[in-house]
């Protein structure tokens, strides 16, 4: 990082509705926030005592630089809180899951039958020999069983690593192999814009030279019979014959593992990301309620898959402990056509809407007369996470899909962080382009690389300060590689993304600190230029690495995606190029353009720079299994 760098920030701001923030759990940010400062660990463990424990802890935090224990001595199960808190407290016969397919099918489950489902499942599990602390791999699409499949690891305390069912083999077999799976739980296919994808055959790929697979159940989407192939396989519904469907929740110590995850990777490995049980559940059911205000009558969709932390903590585990109702679907954005999703929050009256700026962007690509062939009057937040959410974005996203009407919470956070971090909490204004404060809970600032604080509007580091119930207890064989996050600079959480803070504290972020650009001298982050270039009316989506400059030291070359009804031209260039100096300055001027009608992403929907720039320089891009296609 060079030392130079000036941020240009915009001063606009929408104040929501005060209702928002009268009926919010939160009440008034502020004061949330200064009683959490006045007693961080009071604080969280009254948010703790809002689930329900087989054992109270005798400690709420032990710090031991880096390591950190929570609510230590305490006794609980996920899954417990998850189902059988509601089951007894009268929710019983309420909506838990409600499941579209892409063909038009459906499914709902009531609490009481995802309980059911889910302790016959683990007595399943438990018969194939799976016990406490194996590790499970879920390579499965987006169907009941695969939130039934997790909730039952969790019920007997297997470890779940998921892996979203849209990896290739080797993928899978990297992260079977890392994570010495036991048992592989898959289907015969998934469904992908009328497809079908041969999942089981990618497993058996995959668990070739990986010893540590005992068993592969396999799921019929169709629920028929599967015909198996080898002794290893098993069908998922057939070793549900005959058990019971009763299992009592495995007491679980409340640092015992929960899950280990993979990242997403766009700068580099993919790291096994572990997460513990009583602190990830605290953290992802405080957001739910506190800062989602998720509420027990809301329809909550999460457009991201299991696959994901998003999913795990904002499908799974944050609002089934809340009790809302979940909607899950395995539909793209635009199969069979653009209105797909706008057609499914008017059919189930969904009223918490959460996705990514991928998605987003892409709908404003397509035009909004998508969105207004539907009612959406049940909306009443909406979100935004994985990737900055330009101004321009912001700007359609309120307008077009929350009608002027809905506040929306762009969340901060990342797989590692296991809950929400930085947001603009209901009733605070929202400024676009940021994503806002931290939450009660979150020391989080913007420094250099000393750790001194930077003034407003100059960029910087982005480091949380203090520990955080839900934060990562370690990479998975690889505790160096944790130690990493917290020792470079002065002990603290080193995030790896680049951010800004304006007067009131409010944060954007920049982009990866590793995609950082430096034309002489001057620190450019990757979502300051693209979202300049997306402020102009022909530019849907765009990304920006940097390329070396004999002069420069480096300069700014950006592949850009257009709108419907443009085209590429010289003239575009040039007009793009103007308006990225206008915007931000001479110094984030494009050298080159380029068309594309398409950029390399995650799966996740995260443009992959990285790629871009080894194409660029004609060198091996590293890691790529975690790219879209
Ligand atoms: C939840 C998730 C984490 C990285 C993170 C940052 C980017 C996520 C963001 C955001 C700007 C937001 N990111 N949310 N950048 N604004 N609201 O995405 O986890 O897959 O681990 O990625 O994603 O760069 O460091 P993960």
């Amino acid at each position: 990082m060079a030392d130079n760098f000036d941020v240009k920030l915009d001063n606009k701001t929408y104040i929501p509705d005060p209702s928002y923030q009268a009926n919010s759990a939160l009440g008034d940010y502020k004061k949330a926030y200064a009683e959490f400062l006045s007693d961080p660990d009071g604080f969280w463990a009254g948010k703790a005592r809002e689930l329900d424990w087989i054992k109270p802890w005798d400690k709420v935090k032990e710090w031991n630089w880096p390591n950190a224990r929570w609510f230590c001595g305490g006794k609980l199960n996920i899954s417990a809180n998850c189902l059988d808190r509601h089951v007894k407290n009268g929710r019983r016969n309420k909506l838990a899951l409600i499941w579209k397919g892409e063909q038009g099918k459906e499914e709902i489950y009531t609490y009481r039958q995802l309980y059911r489902a889910v302790m016959r499942f683990a007595n399943a599990l438990k018969k194939l020999g799976v016990q406490k602390g194996d590790r499970i791999c879920l390579y499965m699409p987006l169907v009941p069983e695969h939130i039934i499949a997790m909730l039952a690891c969790a019920r007997i305390g297997a470890v779940h690593s998921i892996v979203y069912a849209g990896f290739g083999a080797e993928a899978l077999h990297a992260r079977i192999r890392d994570a010495q799976a036991k048992i592989v739980i898959t289907a015969d296919v998934g469904v992908r814009r009328g497809k079908l994808i041969p999942l089981r055959s990618i497993v058996d790929d995959a668990v070739k030279n990986s010893p540590s697979v005992e068993k592969i159940v396999v799921l019929s989407r169709e629920r028929c019979p599967v015909e198996l192939y080898s002794e290893m396989e098993v069908d998922f519904y057939a070793i549900q014959e005959g058990v019971s469907d009763e299992c009592p929740p495995e007491e679980m110590d409340s640092e015992d593992p929960l899950f280990i995850l993979y990242t997403s990777g766009t700068t580099g490995q993919p790291k096994g990301i572990v997460h513990t049980t009583g602190g990830y559940l605290v953290g992802a059911h405080y957001t739910c309620k506190y800062i989602f205000d998720l509420k027990e009558n809301d329809v909550h969709w999460c457009t991201a898959d299991p696959g994901w932390i998003t999913g795990h903590s904002y499908i799974v585990y944050g609002p089934l402990s809340v009790g809302a109702t979940v909607l899950i679907t395995e539909t793209t954005p635009d199969y069979p056509d653009p209105g797909i999703w706008w057609s499914l929050i008017e059919e189930f009256g969904v009223t918490v809407f959460y996705t990514a700026p991928t998605a987003i962007r892409m709908f404003m690509k397509v035009g909004e007369q998508w969105p207004d062939k539907y009612n959406l009057s049940s909306l009443r937040i909406i979100g935004s996470v994985g990737e900055p959410l330009n101004p321009e974005a912001f700007e359609w996203y309120y307008r077009v899909i929350g009608r002027n009407r809905c506040p929306i919470l762009d969340t901060w956070w990342q797989t590692e962080t296991g809950m929400h971090m930085i947001t603009t909490p209901l009733g605070q204004p929202m400024k676009p382009g940021f994503a806002g404060v931290p939450i009660p809970g979150v020391v989080a600032d913007v420094v250099d690389k000393e750790g001194n604080p930077v003034p407003a509007r100059q960029g910087g580091l982005l480091v949380i300060k203090e520990p955080w119930p839900s934060m990562m207890r370690t990479v998975y064989n690889n505790p160096d590689r944790y130690k990493q996050y917290w020792n470079q600079i002065k002990n603290w959480y080193t995030v790896g993304d680049l951010a800004v803070k304006d007067e009131d504290g409010y944060i954007m972020v920049l982009g990866r600190s590793d995609d950082i650009i430096i034309v002489a001298g001057h620190n450019l982050g990757t979502a300051e230029v693209e979202s300049a270039l997306v402020s102009h009316e022909a530019v849907a989506e765009a990304a920006v690495i940097g390329v070396p400059d004999d002069v420069k030291g480096q300069a700014v070359k950006a592949f850009v995606i257009l709108r419907q009804g443009y085209e590429p031209s010289q003239k575009l260039v040039s007009e793009l190029t103007y308006h990225v100096r206008m915007t931000i300055g001479p110094i984030a001027m494009p050298s080159g353009i380029e068309f594309m009608d398409k950029l390399p992403k995650t799966r996740s929907g995260k443009i992959m720079r990285r790629v871009l720039k080894a194409k660029e320089m004609g060198v091996d891009p590293g890691d790529i299994s975690t790219l879209e296609e």
